[in-house]
């Protein structure tokens, strides 16, 4: 048995209190290697648990469940329940080569050396519930819609900015204006009501210079161009009334270089109150400006990416950071949003998220902190800086496998539970799965016009752990290419939308909602299938209820056999005789 390759981390996402009362622990092997592991686990002080206790106070023995196995490794879970809420636990695993071992808080070694005798027990001193990762429930019922203020819909045409462009005239550019705002927005809640919609995430509103408004320029004012506190306080307890909560977006990463902390900077160098309120290398702060401000030169300051119009904000610095979480409450106090997703999130320091977290979540126990984060994130969804991360990270395996078939269908599925793996179950359960944003080309694009396949993927990310989002006009049929081209004005015009994958989209969120406990929190077992069969089986399950999901992602039809008590939840391209034509899925309940 490869010893190198057993793996458990204390008090981390392998060993944590998933909820009040149940303990969960996870334990790392390698792929086949093992074939049973027991946990063995008791009270520290071996104090019984109540007189009845007739078990072993050193250690009980329970079995663990082999829950995940890629190609690589196995992760083994098991949860109990503590009464007295510590807990030492250790290993005793079965190699499949016959050979037993005893893998604990020192060292991993032969069991027929000493038995229990020697155990240094991993522990869990005392499982305080405030030190508790919670995340908030309301998330994991919710059906996200991202929303691009300035392309969604123009509902006041006095607010349009001077060289606003006729709705859908032209192709969208890093410049032009369609005259967006947050009246179309309050126009079409019921819309999005009747879509199934009960979570709407808007890019930044705030003012600010561009199209896009990740430039900040006043952080404590709505953008005219999109409207005015007033309409923004009318949206938000409007979709409140439509049974939707609210995410802002908080760019806090960088400020637009129209603030009037950066003209002072500009105005004032060093002598500036804002001069250590940004990362400046060297006085008197300047950018050349090429002819199209792409390629500044001679920056003497940080900024985000490769524009000098976003100086990086030093968030470490005692005032910048004080203004900013005053910024975060600001908006919650007076306008009752009920999450914030995080721009950059992952460039700016831990100890402001550390703060902005506790303050946020003062002011609302089940807040949602989303951060913006493109790759793999325990440190901040562990610690209490984030609730979740936009989920990238597993949304692009998906896309890579269904969509630019880069990935084969194990291929895929590892890296799926590779990321379950990273997280708690309930941070799991929160997190944000888009196939794509306003960062990225639309996944009609991506799948080159192919409708069907389009379909295919939404309804596996749909089936996923974590709470599914739709970019605002994915469900009338709009595509679009890479940013700016992904953020066209939405079709309105009837004819011009695509009614049945309206219709499509609106069975996928219903589904979503009818099976919302299952979906976010039932058990998830990939089935092995033949390699080049290019059928994905899993099951999902949640206390009685069991689905079953097929997708065919190959090129020929796929026959699958229906248990008759069946009921079809979702389907596509099946046929008559039961077998699963290439872009087609069949989602089944089996009790
Ligand atoms: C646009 C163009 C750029 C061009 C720039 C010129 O996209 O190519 O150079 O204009 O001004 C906002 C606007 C963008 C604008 C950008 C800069 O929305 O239209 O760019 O400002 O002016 C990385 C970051 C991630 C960031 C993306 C864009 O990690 O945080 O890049 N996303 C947020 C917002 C954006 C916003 C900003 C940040 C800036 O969501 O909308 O851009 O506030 C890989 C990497 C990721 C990388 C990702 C995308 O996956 O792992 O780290 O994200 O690619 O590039
Ligand atoms: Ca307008």
């Amino acid at each position: 048995m490869e010893t190198a390759a057993v793996y458990h981390r204390p008090d981390s996402e392998m060993a944590y209190l998933k909820d009040h009362d149940h303990f969960q622990i996870r334990l790392k092997t390698k792929h086949d290697d093992v074939v049973k592991v027991d946990l063995l686990y008791g009270d520290p002080y071996g104090t019984k648990v109540n007189e009845k206790d007739e078990g072993n106070w050193e250690h009980r023995v329970i079995n663990m469940k082999r829950t995940y196995q890629t190609k690589e490794v196995d992760y083994w879970i098991s949860e109990v329940t503590l009464p007295l809420r510590r807990l030492q636990y250790a290993f005793h695993i079965y190699g499949r080569d016959g050979q037993e071992y005893l893998y604990d808080d020192r060292r991993i070694y032969r069991y027929s050396e000493s038995g229990l005798d020697k155990l240094s027990c991993f522990r869990m001193p005392y499982l305080h519930e405030c030190d508790r990762i919670k995340t908030p429930e309301w998330v994991r019922n919710t059906v996200w819609y991202q929303i691009f203020p300035e392309r969604f819909a123009n509902g006041d045409k006095s607010n349009d900015p001077k060289e606003t462009l006729a709705w859908g005239s032209k192709k969208p550019t890093p410049e032009n204006f369609f005259g967006g705002d947050l009246q179309g927005i309050i126009d079409h809640l019921d819309y999005l009501k009747e879509l199934g919609i009960n979570g709407l995430y808007l890019c930044p509103i705030f003012t600010a210079r561009s199209n896009h408004k990740y430039d900040t320029i006043d952080y404590f004012n709505v953008d005219p161009a999109f409207g005015d506190k007033e309409t923004l306080k009318e949206l938000i307890d409007q979709a409140h009334e439509h049974g939707m909560h609210v995410m802002l977006d908080a760019v806090f990463n960088h400020m637009g270089d129209f603030s009037m902390q950066w003209k002072d900077v500009q105005k004032y160098g060093e002598n500036s109150r804002f001069a250590s309120w940004f990362h400046i290398h060297s006085f008197p702060v300047s950018y050349e400006e090429t002819d199209n401000f792409e390629f500044a030169k001679n920056l003497t300051y940080d900024v985000f990416a490769n524009t000098p119009h976003m100086p990086k904000i030093n968030t470490a610095d005692p005032k910048a950071r004080e203004y900013l979480l005053n910024v975060a409450t600001y908006w919650i106090e007076q306008f009752d949003i009920d999450a914030w997703r995080l721009d950059v999130a992952n460039e700016i320091d831990h100890e402001f998220w550390k703060d902005f977290y506790a303050r946020t979540h003062a002011l609302k126990k089940d807040f949602y902190v989303l951060g913006e984060v493109w790759h793999s994130a325990q440190e901040w969804v562990g610690h209490k800086e984030f609730d979740a991360v936009m989920n990238y990270s597993y949304t692009e395996p998906i896309i890579d496998h269904f969509v630019k078939k880069e990935l084969t269908v194990s291929e895929m599925t590892d890296m799926l539970q590779n990321q379950l793996m990273l997280y708690r179950d309930q941070t799991n359960q929160v997190m944000f799965n888009a196939l794509d944003t306003h960062d990225t080309a639309r996944i009609l694009t991506l799948c080159h016009g192919n409708k069907e396949l389009e379909k295919q993927v939404l309804a596996f990310m749909f089936t996923q752990i974590g709470a599914p989002c739709i970019y605002y006009g994915t469900e009338v049929g709009m595509d679009g290419g890479p940013d700016p081209d992904c953020r066209k004005c939405m079709v309105w015009d009837e004819e011009q939308q695509d009614k049945e994958m309206l219709q499509f989209v609106h069975s996928l969120v219903d589904m979503r909602h009818q099976y919302s406990q299952l979906w976010s929190k039932g058990s998830l077992k990939f089935e092995k299938t033949a390699e080049q069969s290019d059928l994905i089986v899993f099951k999902r399950e949640y206390q009685n209820v069991q689905v079953v999901a097929v997708f065919n992602t190959g090129t020929q039809p796929q026959r699958v056999t229906v248990t008759d008590n069946a009921q079809v939840i979702s389907q596509q391209n099946i046929t008559k005789d039961g077998q699963i034509n290439p872009d087609g899925f069949l989602i089944i309940r089996n009790n």
